[in-house]
C-alpha cells in the first residue's frame, strides 16, 4: 500500500505510525499537498492528505476514515481504539480534542503565517488560538499512565503535540503541561515515531 502525504502533516504522521505500530509496511508519497496540487487531486478528488492507496487500488481517504480501516483490518483484539463502552467514548473525546486542536492551530497558523499580513484577521487567529490552547489543557490535565500497549489516543495527541511545537510553538512551551512532555517524550522515543520524525514546518508558500 503507498502513503501519500509527508510527516509534518500530523494527520499523516498518525497514520503512518499506526500502520507502523500495527506492523503494516508501506510506500511512502511525499508529494506535497500544496506544490503537486493537481498531482494530489488525482489521488483524493479534495486535494488533501493523507491518503492511503491499497494494495488493489482503492484509495481511502481522511486519516479517520483510513484508521478506521486499519482497526478493523486487525480485528478488536489489536485496534487501536476499544470497541465499545467507556473505553471507546474516552478514547474517542481525546481523539477529537487532539484532532481538534490541530484544526485550530493550523488554522491560526495559515492566517498568521500565510495570509497577507493586510488580510490579517486578529479576532479570528486569537479565537483559533483560544480554542487550541483549551483543548490541550483538557488533554494535559489526563494522566496518560503508559499502558501495556500504544493506543489511538496517545498516538494523535503526541502527533498534535509534536505539531504544535512546529507551527506555533508559544502555545506549548516545554514544562506548561508536564503530563504532555512525558506523553511526548514516551512516543517519540519508539521507532514508529521516530522513523516519522516531522523536522521542519513546511509553509505552504513554500512547498
Ligand atoms: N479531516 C482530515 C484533515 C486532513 C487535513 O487537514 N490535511 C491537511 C494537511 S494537515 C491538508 O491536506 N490541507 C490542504 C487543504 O486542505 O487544502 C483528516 O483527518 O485526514
Amino acid at each position: 500500500m503507498i502513503l501519500v502525504g509527508q510527516y509534518d502533516s500530523p494527520y499523516v504522521r498518525r497514520v503512518a505510525v499506526s500502520l507502523r505500530v500495527l506492523g503494516f509496511a508501506y510506500a511512502h508519497d511525499t508529494r506535497s499537498v500544496f506544490a503537486d496540487f493537481d498531482a494530489m487531486r488525482e489521488i483524493n478528488p479534495l486535494g488533501r492528505i493523507p491518503a492511503l492507496v491499497l494494495d488493489g487500488g482503492e484509495v481511502l481517504i481522511d486519516s479517520a476514515a483510513i484508521l478506521d480501516w486499519l482497526d478493523q483490518t486487525v480485528g478488536p483484539g489489536r485496534a487501536l481504539v476499544a470497541p465499545a463502552g467507556v473505553e471507546r467514548r474516552r478514547a474517542l473525546r481525546l481523539i477529537a480534542l487532539a484532532t481538534g486542536a490541530i484544526d485550530k492551530v493550523g488554522a491560526a497558523a495559515y492566517e498568521r503565517l500565510i495570509r497577507p499580513a493586510a488580510l490579517r484577521w486578529l479576532e479570528w487567529i486569537a479565537r483559533c488560538r483560544t480554542q487550541g490552547e483549551g483543548a490541550i489543557a483538557a488533554l494535559a490535565a489526563e494522566p496518560w499512565p503508559p499502558g501495556e500497549n500504544l493506543d489511538q489516543a496517545e498516538i494523535t495527541t503526541a502527533c498534535m503535540i509534536r505539531y504544535v511545537r512546529m507551527a506555533d510553538p508559544d502555545l506549548l512551551p516545554p514544562s506548561r503541561h508536564p503530563t504532555l512532555d512525558a506523553l511526548s517524550a514516551r512516543c517519540e522515543a519508539l521507532p514508529a515515531f521516530q522513523a516519522t520524525w516531522p523536522a521542519e514546518y513546511v509553509l505552504p508558500k513554500d512547498a
